[in-house]
């Protein structure tokens, strides 16, 4: 696995090289070391940029000395590890989240000072690790820093994309996506490893060996090269790992002949074709070709982080004798982020089965006693489904083995649970339409993994009462809930530092950062004067460092006395941003009928929305365009542009957020209700002392009970509703709210300019069908939504109250940390144990 162990590491020569600097002035020299012999840049400027990148050698030193220390302190314990198989890591920056971690924030600080650079605009100069889309991409970040943190041996697998996700730029026509370049230098937080390298293979056919052994062989075999991304936990040596896997084709794949013969392009096919696999996070899948590049990407994970494990595993073997196979579940966790790695379950088989030489029914128990499967999602349209035909094509052995598992588990059902005869084919894993026949990636998890869980309680709720419902009559137990979390470090100790000083000043402990509990302790000053005051004006400075923000990349000049009311996700029209804007639309027609007097008696505010589209969702984009044409039209009209500015914030991503969310006052999680399996962002605005605006969807629901009921506006029907008011829709039942079809009509009638936003308005009209007849309830949810944000307006009008129900806000977040979830899981689904380095 790396090399470590099995050359030998000669015991003699000491593993840990110098001490590193402490003081900043030894620290200053080092970054300067780094400045001069690194060899990308020439030596004699240093500005930010070559000050960054120094910087960042300089500590990546550390992160590599710990790494070292803690791979061989889990080589020699042997405890049981668990590896968490992603499509996504949403990394964000690592400047200031290293040093934090490592806690040497002050040193860099002094030594980049000597050096004439101030830390602040220094960190500024990293690019975004975005490699993932929204949620589940950041939630796999976030399990990083509280598995190294709570010194668990854990690790996580993913790819390394040459492009992640899309620079968002927002023109005339609304949303441009353009490529990201993240390491168009270099990234310095990478090392790669050239020693760790797995071939993986696409295509080809079985063979049958005389023994009556299957065999895959043929098609074409790419390699899977290691780079191991360092990840600090919190105060404490112990440093994991995220190892990502680039594609590769060797010398061997290169055709010097035809080269010579001037075939340029077909000399180098593999090449070219090994660079297709790591290219972009989430290629489009319109397209066939998109379709299976998007598998191969899947498996190409799959394949090389088990290659990995199970070197690892018979590495780490202390006798003399062979490991036995039973034993690789209890030495092996892997958690499955959603679907997107499900072929880790036949690729597992097909190792143990074709080269280890394992019988089906050892093969199987290993297998499902090893993974486990996370949910994040009900929509139905979410839920891979790949055509059998592409698989076969593809994967010939993997089919051949799904076909087997699925053939197995009918015969299972049909034997044991004679009563589930009609609705086995619905459990089944291959959907045989005659059609399309496709393979049903949940239903292989649900099958083949030990554990299943949803995100939040709501979710795992309907999880088994709906989606799996089935399976839980067969299996009772395998089904579980771990609400999500986040890592109070990025998302307060760092993002904030002003209120985080604030909060270990009144808790008397900084404790609180790895045990996010002991907020609750900021109850007891819940109505203190002189902690309203410091409140106030960290939110304060946190708001004018927001308002600056927004003036340099917006150009628009927002007031930070107005309420900072703030929705940034990914754009869904569940999510239902365009609730927010029609609400918005609706305030701002009401400002423009009032006088000058009563316009003075409102509450200001600010409203800041921002989020990407995917580049083929065309509602979606509609929806950005909206925004963008409403703040246009409002912003520059004086007669209500001091009570209401409405931003879309271009771009967002974990940077953003790290400058929005501790600037907040109101934030807003307003999807249809039973359709957001979590959120995680609800819990970071709650945790900076941002008051939520929400339905009772995914964790908003945990969050309220937190918090407090009094503390959250709440509004809109609830999931169990939801269907029904689908069905009187669809009858005719459905009688709008006035104050629905005036906002409505008051966008048709062009009030925000020339742009035909009758498809997208439309799709809130009629009466039935996806995208039509208003499925996600706006209509339905909007007077009580508007009703929500009466309330809130007033709320505000009363500092004293709204400053308490921020407190309160922050001090009812603890259980929202992921060292709760990660500890969670641990216990209740890896059985894995604290392995602390010494
Ligand atoms: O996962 C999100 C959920 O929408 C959110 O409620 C939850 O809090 C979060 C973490 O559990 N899901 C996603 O972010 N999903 C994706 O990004 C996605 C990516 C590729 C896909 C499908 C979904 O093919």
């Amino acid at each position: 696995g790396n090399g470590a162990a099995k050359s030998g590491i000669p015991a003699k020569v000491p593993a840990v090289a110098q001490p590193l600097a402490e003081e900043p002035a030894e620290i200053a020299s080092n970054i300067r070391y780094h400045a001069q012999y690194s060899p990308h840049f020439s030596p004699f400027k240093f500005e930010p940029q070559q000050a960054y990148y120094a910087a960042a050698q300089s500590i990546r030193d550390r992160l590599v000395q710990q790494w070292n220390e803690t791979y061989l302190h889990y080589h020699k314990v042997d405890p049981k590890q668990t590896y968490y198989l992603s499509m996504e890591f949403l990394q964000g920056r690592a400047l200031t989240n290293a040093i934090g971690n490592l806690d040497i924030q002050g040193a860099y600080a002094d030594a980049l000072n000597k050096l004439g650079h101030e830390l602040e605009e220094i960190v500024e100069q990293e690019k975004d690790a975005a490699l993932g889309n929204g949620g589940l991409g950041r939630l796999a970040s976030c399990f990083l820093d509280s598995m190294a943190t709570l010194n668990l041996p854990a690790w996580g697998y993913g790819l390394r994309y040459r492009y992640g996700l899309f620079k968002q730029l927002i023109t005339k026509a609304g949303q441009e996506e353009v490529a990201e370049d993240w390491l168009e230098k270099f990234s310095p937080w990478e090392i790669v490893r050239h020693d760790v390298v797995f071939p993986v293979r696409f295509f080809g056919h079985v063979e049958v060996l005389p023994t009556g052994a299957r065999k895959w062989v043929g098609g074409e075999v790419i390699k899977a090269l290691a780079y191991d991304v360092p990840i600090p936990g919190y105060k404490t040596k112990n440093t994991i790992s995220l190892r990502l896997w680039e594609a590769k084709a060797g010398a061997e794949d290169f055709d010097l002949f035809q080269f010579n013969d001037g075939q340029y392009e077909s000399a180098a096919q593999l090449h070219s074709r090994a660079q297709q696999i790591c290219a972009v996070l989430y290629p489009g899948d319109a397209t066939e070709n998109g379709k299976l590049l998007r598998l191969k990407q899947q498996f190409f994970l799959c394949s090389a982080s088990l290659q990995d494990i199970i070197c690892r595993f018979k590495e780490r073997k202390d006798g003399t004798g062979p490991r036995q196979w039973s034993e690789f579940p209890s030495k092996v966790a892997v958690q499955l982020n959603d679907t997107h790695p499900t072929l880790a379950i036949p690729e597992l088989m097909r190792l143990l089965m074709d080269e280890e030489g394992l019988g089906w029914d050892e093969a199987w128990d290993v297998t499902t006693r090893t993974i486990a499967y996370t949910n994040h999602t009900v929509l139905p349209e979410a839920l891979e489904k790949w055509s059998q035909a592409v698989m076969k094509k593809l994967l010939p052995r993997h089919m051949e083995i799904i076909e087997e598992i699925d053939k197995r588990f009918m015969a299972m059902v049909q034997s044991t649970r004679p009563d589930l005869e009609s609705k086995i084919s619905s459990m089944r894993i291959l959907d045989q339409n005659p059609q399309k026949p496709v393979v049903r990636m949940a239903n292989l998890c649900v099958v083949s993994g030990h554990t299943v869980n949803g995100v939040a309680q709501l979710h795992s709720d309907i999880l088994k009462a709906e989606l799996f419902a089935d399976y839980v009559s067969i299996w009772p137990t395998k089904f579980q809930n771990k609400t999500n979390g986040i890592t109070p470090r990025r998302w307060l100790r760092f993002c904030s530092p002003e209120l985080s000083q604030i909060i270990t000043k009144w808790l008397k402990t900084d404790q609180w950062v790895t045990n996010l509990d002991l907020l609750a302790d900021l109850r007891n000053f819940a109505d203190n004067a002189d902690l309203h005051a410091e409140w106030e004006s960290a939110k304060k400075a946190n708001k004018q460092r927001l308002a600056d923000y927004i003036f340099r990349v917006t150009g628009v000049n927002i007031d930070p006395n107005s309420l900072f009311d703030i929705q940034v996700k990914r754009i869904h029209e569940y999510k239902r941003q365009l609730l927010n804007i029609l609400g918005v639309v609706y305030r701002y027609k009401k400002l423009k009928e009032m006088s000058p007097e009563e316009r003075k008696s409102t509450t200001s505010r600010t409203i800041m929305i921002g989020g990407k589209a995917f580049a083929t969702y065309t509602n979606a984009k509609r929806i950005v365009k909206l925004v963008n044409d409403v703040g246009a039209v409002v912003n520059t009209d004086p007669e209500v542009n001091n009570y209401l500015k409405v931003v879309f914030v271009p771009n967002y991503n974990v940077s953003v957020a790290e400058m929005l969310i501790p600037g907040s006052e109101l934030s807003q999680h307003i999807s249809t209700a039973g359709m957001e399996a979590s959120g995680t962002s609800n819990m970071k605005f709650a945790l900076n002392g941002c008051l939520i605006i929400g339905t009772l969807d995914g964790a908003n629901v945990e969050i309220r009970e937190e918090i407090g009921e009094e503390n959250f506006f709440l509004f809109g029907a609830t999931a169990d509703e939801v269907p029904r008011l689908r069905k009187e829709r669809e009858n005719g039942l459905f009688k709008p709210d006035p104050r629905f079809e005036e906002a409505k009509q008051y966008i048709r009638s062009g009030a925000f300019g020339s742009y035909d936003y009758n498809p997208l308005l439309d799709s809130l009209e009629g009466d039935s069908g996806y995208g039509r007849g208003d499925y996600f309830l706006v209509g339905y949810d909007f007077p009580s939504y508007i009703d929500s944000q009466e309330k809130v307006d007033e709320a505000y009008k009363d500092r004293k109250r709204w400053i308490k129900m921020s407190i309160l806000s922050t001090a009812g977040s603890g259980k929202f940390s992921s060292d709760r979830t990660i500890s969670q899981y641990a216990k209740e689904i890896w059985n894995i144990e604290e392995c602390r380095v010494p």
